[in-house]
C-alpha cells in the first residue's frame, strides 16, 4: 500500500509538472509578438561542437618563406653561454646568455619594432610555456625562478613560431637555484594570476640579492626578460627519448585563429613516418586522440572561441607514454579569440 500510494503520489507531480510545463509553453506561443525563432532549441551550457581538421601550410607563411630565401634551409646551432650545465645559481635571477652559430643562411634573431615579429628563441624553464628572446646580444632574465634544480631547453624559431629542427639547434641545461624567488612578489602566470607564493627561502640571500636587482634595473637598460612561475625541474634524461612541447601557446586573435600551428621538438627519438619507433599523439579539450607519424608541425582549423586544452604526448609503439620525467606529456591551455 505504502509503495502504492508513493507511486500515485510521483505520478500525481509529473501531472503537474507537466501542467506546468505546457502553460509556459501555452504562454509562450499565444504571444502574438513570437516570431518562428520561438521554436529553435534553447541555448545550452556547452559551446558549439568543435570539428578541428588538419590542412596544409597557410598561404602567408608560404609566402613569408618565399620571402625569407634560403633562411628557412639555414641550420642554426645554439650553446649556452650560461647558465652552464650543473650550475649552481645564488638569487632568483637566472641569465640566460646563448651562443648562435652553424650554417645561418642569413638567420638572425631580432624583434622588428614595426611589426613586434622576427626570427627568435624559444626559452623553456622546467616545462612552463616557452618565452621568446630576440636579442641575443643581452642575456635574457628569468626573474623571480623558484629555489631547487631546474631544466632550461632552448631551440631557435622563425616569426611564425615554427622551430628549427636540425641537429644542435636544441639545447638543454640542468642547474640549481639556491635562495631563489621572491616571497613579497608572487609568482604569476602570463595571464597575471598568481601561481604561488615562495615563502621558504633565505632571507639574507633574497634580500641583498633584490638590492642588487633594483641596482641593475636603474643603471641599465631594460632587458628581456620574464618573471616566470614557480616550477622545479622533472627528473629527465637527457639520453632517452624526449618530447618537448612548444606550440600552441597563450591567446590566438583574428585571422591568426585559424588555423594554428601544432609544433615540438624531439630528442633521442624518431618517428614512425620517419622510420622510427614512437609517435606523438595529441588530443584538444579531451576529445579523440590523434597522431602524429612525422617531425613537422601539422595545422589545425575550425577553433571555436574560448579556451582550450592541448595535450601533446610521445608514445610507443604500444601507445603508451615514454617514460622520461613528467614532460613526455603536456597540457596547454591556449585562449582563441574571434
Ligand atoms: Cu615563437
Amino acid at each position: 500500500m505504502k509503495y502504492m500510494k508513493r507511486i500515485s503520489l510521483s505520478v500525481a507531480t509529473l501531472a503537474l509538472t507537466a501542467l506546468v510545463l505546457a502553460g509556459c509553453t501555452t504562454a509562450d506561443n499565444t504571444n502574438q509578438n513570437t516570431t518562428a525563432t520561438t521554436n529553435v532549441a534553447p541555448p545550452t551550457a556547452t559551446p558549439a561542437a568543435q570539428n578541428l581538421s588538419v590542412v596544409e601550410r597557410p598561404q602567408k607563411i608560404k609566402d613569408q618563406m618565399t620571402a625569407r630565401a634560403e633562411q628557412d634551409q639555414a641550420k642554426p646551432t645554439l650553446r649556452f653561454v650560461e647558465p652552464r650545465e650543473g650550475a649552481t645559481i645564488t638569487g632568483s635571477t637566472v641569465n640566460v646568455k646563448l651562443a648562435l652559430s652553424g650554417d645561418l643562411k642569413g638567420y638572425q634573431p631580432h624583434k622588428d619594432p614595426a611589426t613586434g615579429k622576427g626570427n627568435h628563441i624559444h626559452v623553456i624553464l622546467d616545462n612552463q610555456p616557452y618565452e621568446a628572446y630576440y636579442e641575443l646580444g643581452q642575456p635574457f632574465e628569468l626573474r623571480n625562478v623558484s629555489e631547487g634544480k631546474h631544466t632550461l631547453r632552448v631551440f631557435p624559431s622563425r616569426p611564425w613560431h615554427e622551430s628549427y629542427k636540425n641537429d644542435g639547434a636544441f639545447q638543454m641545461v640542468t642547474f640549481t637555484v639556491k635562495g631563489g624567488g621572491d616571497a613579497s612578489k608572487p609568482t604569476t602566470t602570463n595571464g597575471g594570476q598568481v601561481m604561488a607564493n615562495n615563502s621558504n627561502n633565505g632571507n639574507t640571500t633574497r634580500n641583498s640579492n633584490t638590492a642588487a636587482n633594483s641596482n641593475a634595473a636603474t643603471t641599465t637598460a631594460p632587458r628581456e626578460g620574464k618573471d616566470v612561475a614557480a616550477s622545479t625541474a622533472s627528473d629527465v634524461d637527457t639520453k632517452k627519448p624526449l618530447l618537448t612541447y612548444s606550440r600552441p601557446k597563450g591567446e590566438y586573435k583574428g585571422e591568426d585563429s585559424d588555423p594554428i600551428m601544432i609544433d615540438f621538438w624531439l630528442t633521442n627519438a624518431k618517428l614512425q613516418g620517419d622510420g622510427g619507433d614512437y609517435r606523438v599523439r595529441y588530443s584538444v579539450d579531451g576529445g579523440e586522440a590523434k597522431f602524429i607519424d612525422k617531425w613537422e608541425p601539422i595545422w589545425l582549423t575550425g577553433w571555436t572561441a574560448g579556451p582550450h586544452r592541448v595535450k601533446l604526448e610521445l608514445v610507443d609503439k604500444s601507445g603508451a607514454v615514454v617514460a622520461n620525467g613528467d614532460y613526455n606529456s603536456t597540457t596547454r591551455e591556449i585562449t582563441v579569440v574571434k
